[in-house]
């Protein structure tokens, strides 16, 4: 079974192409227009080793972020198919200069979203740091995964955003590998 999604979404507010292969090599070709949150996908698939074609535009910022999580998340999801066999859970701390954070993943079919970090509403680059984190948000919600993201600390509002998506990119692809052919839950199915 090939852990695949493609799907293109259009709406009034945005025009979204994307294409994730969970079992990749990290390959990515993404371009949405805000040079930050494409510097953070790059750096999610790089980490998560799952290839990433991403094609968006749109009216709003706001809108784009917003859609482009919508759309991960659920292609994300889809792509796991019928989730048999995976780890269900990953986590990993990871550092950058300054800032050291910690992502914990529940693939459990249940939505939920934890963070300590506050909102500044302070601009990174092209984007502030609200709306990556209604990204975060937004996507773990999508997903139907459990997405807590700690931060011990930081300096660097960079830093700490980069760190975080590395460290969601090693987590996700730990808890969505294959280790045997079980669905993970006591249930028997999540
Ligand atoms: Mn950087």
């Amino acid at each position: 079974m090939k852990r695949t999604y493609e799907v293109s979404r259009k709406t009034k507010e945005t025009n979204i192409e994307l294409y994730i292969n969970l079992d990749g090599n990290g390959e990515h070709e993404i371009n949405i227009g805000i040079k930050f949150l494409e510097h953070m996908l790059k750096t999610l698939s790089y980490y998560s080793k799952f290839d990433l074609k991403i094609k968006a535009e749109g009216d709003l910022k706001h809108h784009l972020i917003e859609d482009i999580a919508i759309v991960l998340g659920t292609a994300f999801n889809n792509a796991l198919k019928d989730k048999k066999g995976i780890r269900r859970f990953g986590y990993s701390i990871i550092p950058m200069d300054d800032s050291l954070v910690m992502t914990v993943v529940d693939i459990s079919g249940r939505s939920y979203f934890y963070t300590n970090i506050e909102i500044k509403n302070i601009a990174i680059e092209d984007i502030s740091d609200d709306l990556i984190l209604h990204f975060l948000k937004t996507f773990a919600y999508n997903s139907k995964i459990n997405l807590h993201i700690v931060s011990f600390y930081y300096r660097d509002l960079h830093h700490l955003y980069e760190a975080i998506f590395k460290s969601l990119g090693f987590s996700l692809r730990e808890a969505s590998s294959i280790v045997d052919e079980n669905v993970p839950s006591l249930k028997g199915t999540i």
